[in-house]
């Protein structure tokens, strides 16, 4: 497939409900999709950055300008045949894992188009249907969220992930067992903790949490190594784990009994294939995040699930819990029993709604063959 252009675009979609997690609320979604138009196929991507800097580094910002200054100018014009080509063509640049994320899943949908191939299977996924859960962020009230988590369990979702800082932790908990105490529940601090807390992480394990997700600094391992051995709750680590090698050197050290693999966070599919791969022979069971995306990353976080190590449910839910209108047809639906059918119809298996997308476009530029790579 030859790369002819690739087009950035930002579109605004406003969140149902917001949502807050330790380091903010979010109540209005600004997404940058990227188009790689090829000689062939068109495909698509999201990027999955944030509009602050505040899950990592990245935000749709530097994304926007990691694309436009060096990763499109790295494939334009260029041949490649397939999705997992990318990561070589993008190796000079550092970090902007999000950024290459969105444009190397652009190239995979393409390809598994050319091929008439659904996403998944080339992919190399083997499941057809996704065990689903759900992430419900930090409420107003405790009435407000176990109204919330009543909501997701009478839908059906296999497990409940509730966001936790200190003030909104034991005691939330506490309430949400007296009312539920059989249902799988988890928790996400997004490293709002740290080892002076110890003890009071401790108090975790009274409430037979399925996993407690990155509970101290975002770039740590060894002092989450050194928390896990005082703890029986298992800890699941997300924003650290940016690669394989993280992948290995977290199981090595003990930093985790669980992986959440985000496809953005880990630089795009090939990377999380790998990630998938090295958690499997380690034992290490994995689970795919969500990164409130609308429906082209929900997509893609379909396709990954369908990988044989994804057997905890995901992060990966409903279009309607996030979108009033989702941006792909049909959006994303969840059966009563908590599992989503992978497509059938090939490359991302949801149509594009070009004219939704248009109507949320709030900037546009589309990069041609012939531009200037940027430090050449
Ligand atoms: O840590 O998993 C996280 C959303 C934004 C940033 C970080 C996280 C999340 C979620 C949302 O938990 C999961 C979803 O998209 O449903
Ligand atoms: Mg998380």
């Amino acid at each position: 497939m030859r790369i002819e252009a690739i087009t950035l675009r930002e579109i605004q979609m406003p969140l149902v409900h917001f949502f807050e997690t330790s380091f903010g609320r979010t109540t209005e979604r600004r997404i940058l999709l990227i188009t790689v138009h090829t000689d062939g196929p068109e495909g698509w991507g999201e990027c999955v950055a944030g509009e602050d800097p505040f899950y990592s580094e990245e935000s749709i910002d530097t994304a926007w300008y990691a694309i436009e200054r060096y990763l499109g100018p790295a494939l334009l014009g260029k041949s490649v045949e397939k999705g997992s080509d990318a990561p070589a063509l993008f190796a000079r640049v550092r970090g902007h894992r999000m950024a290459k994320g969105a444009v190397e899943n652009a190239i995979w949908d393409a390809e598994a188009q050319l091929r008439q191939t659904p996403l998944w299977k080339l992919l190399g996924g083997t499941r057809e249907s996704i065990a689903c859960g759900v992430s419900i962020g930090i409420q107003n009230s405790v009435e407000q969220l176990l109204e919330k988590i009543e909501t997701e369990v009478n839908a059906g979702y296999q497990r409940i992930k509730v966001k936790c800082k200190p003030g909104w932790d034991v005691e939330v908990f506490a309430r949400i067992r007296e009312r539920w105490p059989k249902i799988l529940l988890s928790c996400d601090a997004n490293s709002a903790y740290t080892l002076e807390q110890m003890e009071h992480l401790k108090k975790f394990d009274q409430f037979n949490l399925l996993m407690i997700e990155q509970p101290l600094w975002h770039d740590d391992f060894y002092f989450h190594a050194r928390l896990q051995k005082q703890l029986t709750t298992k800890i699941c680590l997300d924003e650290a784990i940016r690669n394989r090698r993280d992948a290995a050197a977290a199981a090595e050290l003990g930093s985790c009994k669980i992986i959440n693999i985000k496809v953005g966070r880990v630089g795009g599919l090939t990377e999380a294939v790998a990630v998938h791969d090295v958690t499997h022979r380690a034992g290490i069971p994995v689970w795919c995040g969500g990164m409130l995306e609308a429906g082209i990353g929900r997509s893609h976080n379909i396709a990954l699930s369908t990988l044989q190590n994804f057997w905890l449910p995901g992060d990966v839910s409903a279009s309607k819990r996030y979108w009033k209108e989702d941006v792909i047809d049909p959006a994303v639906e969840v059966s009563p029993e908590g599992f989503i059918k992978a497509p059938t119809t090939p490359g991302r298996g949801f149509a594009i709604k070009t004219e939704l997308i248009e109507k949320l476009t709030t900037r546009k530029q589309t990069l041609r063959s012939g531009a200037k790579t940027a430090g050449d």
